[in-house]
């Protein structure tokens, strides 16, 4: 199964590295067609290369959309060499066969990360050379296609072992490779239509991503895993600079998405804010004049759990809370942006990973959540749901005082980030209880406040911060019993969907608590 590479065609939108392999293809005496621009590049550093228009008899025409697309190509490609009338109808009309394909696509989804328009979106789609791609992927008993500059010296060194051939495997590796490329290349070319059309039904959504980075292992280290890039472009720990620190794992990753996602919920013009999350879950979300203020009010909500997590900030790191930021073990920080003096802070803490983007993910942005079930994948809108002042609904005879409604939205924006059942317990827009993921709501809202509890010993406190807070739940209580739980905390006033069928008994009960409470008529869950 070696077979010999004798004719190549290089078409390459990215022109890293191609003059040192078209020197040592030609070198190895392959003879090279090439398009206009490739072309140019080659001859420029003294090769000799065909014009793919020789090779075709026609001009590039309209603006390049039509220059390989032509049968003197694709036969070329797609002839099998050991199939006799394939071989009669490469002689009867003059097709020599191409043994190599090296391609890199119009570089669509650069374009689109950078902004550009819908009609220069719409030029950067490239037909031909996903034509030509899975073309050769096809023909892989017979031809190599490389659609990756990373890939340049794999080919070179297979070249090398074997006298200027590569084997079935080898080239089978590259197809695998090569229909991933023009299958994620499709799906951003579908998925920026979408985005450009508000086409946001999940029914007409495909899905695929770019290999960002191989990750050391998953979940747990008998797992393997990667992390891939959507091609959106879009702000988040996707397309995070990292500053530091050793590589990211999977559950890093999770876990900074979360925290800044959350953390992103706080607009960065009204105030500093920190989420501190571990597990995927907030352990403390505080708002502040200042970075620092708000990453201490989050630590002050769990200490204990606060130790080891991950700290999402909504404005640039500045260097006092980054100095305050290292007196615990913390293991990744994420904001937009970091001022030379906190990189310098964090510069001597080696194990601590600083990641930096230019902006805050969009909360109200659209996009998809997937779940993989046996045998199939869930796929739904992202919750990007909202509720304004104006949404909600005072159902208790008591309403809300204007503090204790900024602290109910402020409880609602993080339970909304919280495992369901949330239980989330807010005094001066910090959180002072989180009670995340059981099964019943009463023990999320039990757990929280003996949370609470354990830190007002911590702290010297002489009373849990649950005394006079605000709670959200993110669904209804379906009994009186969660509430009442919450108002036994010291809560004060109550945020929740509403929608039970004991509406009515849940409420008489806040009345006899003496609670305030309003309806969202918008649920949270989040499993
Ligand atoms: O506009 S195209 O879709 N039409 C084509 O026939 C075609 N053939 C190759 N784009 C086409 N290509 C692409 O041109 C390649 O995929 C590559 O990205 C680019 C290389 O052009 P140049 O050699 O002129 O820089």
């Amino acid at each position: 199964d070696l077979h010999l590479v004798r004719r190549a065609l290089l078409s390459v939108s990215d022109k890293t590295g191609l003059t040192d392999l078209g020197k040592a293809l030609a070198d190895r005496g392959v003879e090279l067609l090439s398009t206009g621009g490739t072309a140019k590049a080659l001859r420029d550093a003294g090769l000799a290369v065909k014009d793919v228009s020789e090779v075709t008899g026609f001009p590039e025409m309209m603006d390049g959309r039509v220059k390989t697309l032509h049968p003197m190509v694709h036969g070329g490609l797609l002839a099998l060499r050991d199939n006799d009338a394939h071989v009669a109808a490469m002689q009867e009309h003059g097709i020599g066969p191409i043994d190599l394909l090296v391609v890199n696509l119009y570089p669509f989804e650069e374009t689109v990360a950078k902004g550009a328009g819908y009609d220069e979106c719409i030029e950067n789609i490239d037909i031909g050379g996903p034509a030509m791609i899975r073309a050769a992927a096809k023909n892989h008993a017979f031809v190599n296609v490389v659609v990756d500059v990373e890939d340049y010296s794999a080919l070179l060194d297979q070249l090398e072992e074997n006298y200027g051939k590569t084997s079935l495997g080898f080239r089978q590796w590259l197809a695998q490779k090569a229909y991933a490329r023009t299958g994620a290349y499709d799906a951003a070319v579908s998925s920026w239509l979408a985005d450009a059309l508000q086409i946001d039904t999940p029914k007409r959504r495909v899905f695929a991503g770019e290999l960002k980075q191989p990750l050391r292992y998953g979940e747990n280290s008998h797992q393997q895993a990667a992390f891939y890039v959507d091609g959106s472009g879009r702000p988040g720990v996707a397309t995070a600079v990292q500053h530091q620190g050793k590589e990211l794992s999977y559950n890093n990753i999770n876990d900074t998405d979360a925290a800044f996602e959350l953390v992103a919920e706080f607009d960065p013009r009204d105030s500093a804010a920190c989420a501190i999350i571990k597990h995927a879950n907030p352990c403390g979300v505080a708002k502040g004049a200042t970075l620092l203020e708000a990453y201490k009010a989050a630590f002050d909500c769990d200490r204990t759990s606060a130790f080891g997590g991950i700290v999402a900030l909504n404005r640039p790191l500045d260097a006092e809370t980054a100095r305050e930021i290292t007196g615990i073990f913390t293991e990744v920080v994420i904001a937009p942006g970091a001022t030379d003096e906190a990189k310098e802070i964090f510069a001597a803490k080696k194990n601590l990973r600083l990641l930096t983007t230019e902006a805050l993910p969009d909360p109200r942005a659209g996009g998809l959540a997937f779940r993989q079930v046996a045998g199939g994948l869930l796929v739904q809108d992202k919750d990007n749901g909202h509720v304004e002042m104006d949404d909600l609904k005072v159902v208790t005879k008591l309403a809300p005082t204007p503090e204790q409604m900024r602290d109910l939205l402020f409880a609602w924006k993080v339970a909304k980030h919280v495992k369901s059942n949330a239980i989330v317990y807010v005094r001066n827009e910090a959180t002072v209880g989180v009670g995340a993921g059981q099964m019943s709501r009463v023990d999320s809202a039990l757990i929280a406040a003996k949370k609470a509890e354990r830190m007002a010993e911590a702290l010297g406190l002489p009373e849990p911060l649950t005394i006079g807070s605000a709670v959200a739940s993110d669904a209804f209580f379906p009994f009186p019993d969660g509430l009442m739980e919450a108002a036994a905390a010291g809560a004060t006033c109550v945020i929740q969907p509403g929608g039970s069928m004991r509406d009515d008994e849940v409420i008489a009960a806040a009345d006899e608590a003496g609670l305030a409470m309003v309806f969202t008529g918008m649920r949270h869950f989040r499993h």
